[in-house]
């Protein structure tokens, strides 16, 4: 299929995948590569049950600059993009490992947040979890005296099973799997394009090469605004 041809209309049952590329022209840095979380924080240090046991606090100074750092970003035209496909054919699923909540700012109805989010939290004594949209959090401990543990889905956590239960069926049944800013490096997430059918469609949308890039019919190298505008 010629890239002009790849349009979303042709498309009956499309399913979006996204990472941190999605975001990236928001302003939100994106995880691995040049100015990215990692390259200027130990995820050991921040981003793993490990480290919030041993210095909760250390944990929550970080995650609140990122609450303050997405809450001052606004989603930009792919957030847009994927909005109005969605609403174009409500059959379209959205499956994301970002925890911004930038798509569910844009509208996007039932995304599978398969890393969990920056405004949810968990209650350590009694597992209650909160939506909180405060940047920083208002409290960072629950009226049951317990920390909250923001409800991300931090390294080494296991991912839901519900969640990615829904992300393979989405993947299976689809005709069109859409790729978008993502590194294509963590597990299992990495692995759900290998769910889809041999006739559905694959695209990538990437600036960059990934590991997983001849898995796709088509790669697309550019921002994912540019790119999905194309699709249009
Ligand atoms: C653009 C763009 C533009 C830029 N437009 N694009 C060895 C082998 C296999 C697995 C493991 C292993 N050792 C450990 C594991 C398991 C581990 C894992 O996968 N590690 C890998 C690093 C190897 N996985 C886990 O621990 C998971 N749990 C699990 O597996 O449980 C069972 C188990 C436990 C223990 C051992 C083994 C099994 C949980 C994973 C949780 C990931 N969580 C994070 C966030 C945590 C913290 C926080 O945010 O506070 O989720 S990590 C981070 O990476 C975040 C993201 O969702 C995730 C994926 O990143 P993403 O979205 O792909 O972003 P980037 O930055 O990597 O890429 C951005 C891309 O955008 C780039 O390609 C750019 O080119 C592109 N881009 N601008 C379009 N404008």
């Amino acid at each position: 299929m010629a890239t002009t041809e790849v349009k979303f209309s042709n498309f009956k049952k499309i399913v979006f995948f996204t990472g941190a590329g999605l975001s990236a022209e928001s302003g939100i840095p994106t995880f691995r590569g040049k100015g990215g979380t990692w390259s200027q924080y130990n995820f050991e240090d921040y981003a793993c049950q490990k480290a919030f046991d041993r210095d909760p606090e250390k944990v929550w100074d970080f995650h609140d600059e990122r609450r303050v750092v997405a809450a001052e970003c606004e989603p930009n035209r792919a957030h847009q993009i994927i909005a109005e496909v969605q609403k174009m054919n409500p059959a379209t699923k959205v499956i994301t490992q970002n925890i911004d909540g930038l798509l569910d700012r844009v509208g996007v109805k039932d995304t599978i947040e398969l890393h969990g989010s920056l405004w949810r939290v968990r209650c350590y004594g009694c597992e209650m979890v909160t939506r909180d949209d405060t940047a920083p959090i208002r409290s960072r401990k629950c009226e049951c005296g317990q920390y909250f543990r923001p409800d991300i889905v931090w390294f080494g956590d296991m991912l839901d099973d519900l969640q990615m239960q829904n992300a393979r069926t989405a993947i299976r049944s689809c005709d069109l799997l859409i790729s978008v800013g993502t590194s294509a490096s963590v597990f299992p997430a990495a692995h759900l394009p290998f769910y889809a059918m041999p006739e559905a469609f694959k695209v990538e949308v990437n600036p960059e090469i990934t590991d997983m890039t001849s898995e796709y019919n088509l790669h697309l190298s550019g921002p994912a605004s540019e790119m999905l505008e194309k699709m249009l």
